[in-house]
């Protein structure tokens, strides 16, 4: 796996997760500018094992070169509490680039109360193989995935930065 992003952050571990996995106007406007489309987003439920989970669809619009311009997707999120801190576990497929049938993304969110007002934001992410290609094709997935998910999460960060900014120049608190 990978660690994309690993930043403190100047507002609640629960502001966090209110912006990245609620219906928020920041994740709104996010998806905007990533040309996210057709989005539906069902409710945190409860399931049979007690745990919360979500599943998203919606249709991205890709930049690579080598991959047609668009997408759809599933993402089915996890949520696990503990205390102040949230974990998220993502499993992202998208069903339409090539060797889709092969991989799958995990991208793992975990927003650690550091204090009231401070949190630090980890974002790990792997490639996970459902079966196993050709070597030449697997690092060439590989390769092509890291290489769109690390421009998103740059993207993501540089968002949360400047709602960071926005908050705390509103509130006159240091
Ligand atoms: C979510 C992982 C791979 C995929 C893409 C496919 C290359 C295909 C390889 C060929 C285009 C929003 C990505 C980056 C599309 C975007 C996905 C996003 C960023 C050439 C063999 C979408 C997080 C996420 C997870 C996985 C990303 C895809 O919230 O390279």
């Amino acid at each position: 796996g990978k660690l994309y992003l690993n930043r403190v952050f100047h507002f609640s571990a629960k502001h966090m997760f209110d912006l990245l996995f609620t219906d928020s106007i920041f994740m709104q406007r996010f998806m905007k500018a990533r040309k996210i489309t057709n989005a539906s987003f069902a409710q945190w439920h409860d399931d049979a094992s007690g745990t919360l989970k979500r599943r998203l669809n919606y249709t991205i619009t890709i930049t690579n070169p080598l991959v047609g311009k668009f997408s759809t997707a599933t993402e089915n999120q996890t949520l696990y509490k503990e205390g102040q801190s949230y974990l998220v576990d993502a499993e992202v497929y998208t069903h339409d680039v090539p060797y889709h049938d092969y991989f799958y993304t995990q991208n793992r969110y975990y927003i650690a109360r550091l204090s009231k007002h401070k949190c630090r934001l980890r974002v790990y992410t792997d490639v996970k193989y459902k079966k196993q290609p050709w070597g030449l094709i697997k690092s060439f997935i590989t390769k092509n995935s890291w290489s769109g998910l690390e421009d998103y999460f740059r993207h993501l960060e540089s968002e949360l930065i400047e709602e960071e900014l926005e908050l705390n120049q509103g509130g006159g608190e240091p």
